[in-house]
């Protein structure tokens, strides 16, 4: 357990949970974000049983930032157990696998769940996009998705860690932002009326830079 003065090295701390069919990916993306380079997928699934975290430290517009990454596990058996870390969420990544249209038709369910629970930002993310020759989700699909949730969707591969950096780093800025308008506001950070709001593109540029080595990030 981290000490009280661990705790208070971080200015804000925020919690991200990666929503999705099983299999789209949401284990390595989390990975690919929190060890960069120095990861590589690895050539046995390792199904997610329950519910994971991974811990990345960053400094983000003179904050440092504690950022909780949820990794649940997909599998419909899992559910009951998943929906209850939906509470403490303050955004979501809801991941789909562009080679496998159940994942992309389940984007609805994934949503509305979250939204019976806790309304929060998201990002959508079209993983595995390395794999072209498999892809069963076409352009307009995609365009179909971006129009019935009004966001972007960021497509990534956790195998080449194509806009992976990009797609975590969407979805925090637009967090911070919201935390620190309404730590303005109150002095409090918590937020008690979230909103289910897509992350814009907008925050993509706002610096974010690491704390500590790739490898003293990991989980606590
Ligand atoms: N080619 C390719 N394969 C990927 C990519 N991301 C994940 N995979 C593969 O997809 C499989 C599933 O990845 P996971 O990260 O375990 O999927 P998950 O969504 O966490 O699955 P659950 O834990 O069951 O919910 C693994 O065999 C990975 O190697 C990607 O971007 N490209
Ligand atoms: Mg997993």
């Amino acid at each position: 357990m981290a000490s009280q003065s661990q705790q208070q090295a971080f200015d804000l701390k925020i919690d991200i949970g990666l929503v999705g069919n099983s299999d789209v990916g949401k284990t390595c993306l989390i990975q690919k974000y929190q060890y960069q380079d120095n990861y590589q997928i690895p050539l046995k699934k390792q199904t997610t049983l329950g519910i994971e975290t991974k811990v990345v430290k960053l400094k983000i517009q003179g904050q440092m930032v504690k950022v909780v990454l949820w990794d649940p596990a997909g599998q419909e058996r899992f559910e009951s157990m998943t929906k209850q870390f939906y509470q403490n969420l303050d955004g979501v990544m809801l991941v789909f696998d562009m080679t496998n249209e159940k994942s992309y038709n389940n984007l609805t369910k994934w949503l509305g769940q979250i939204n019976e629970i806790r309304p929060c930002p998201y990002v959508i993310t079209a993983n595995k996009a390395d794999l072209e020759e498999q892809r069963m989700i076409c352009d307009e699909q995609v365009e179909l998705i971006e129009q019935k949730f009004n966001t972007q969707c960021i497509l990534t591969s956790a195998m080449t860690g194509q806009n992976v950096e990009e797609a975590f780093n969407t979805l925090i800025n637009t967090i911070i932002q919201i935390k620190l308008q309404k730590l303005h506001k109150t002095g409090s950070t918590e937020q008690n009326s979230p909103t289910m709001t897509s992350a814009s593109q907008k925050h993509k540029n706002s610096k974010i830079v690491r704390k500590g080595k790739k490898k003293e990030s990991k989980c606590c």
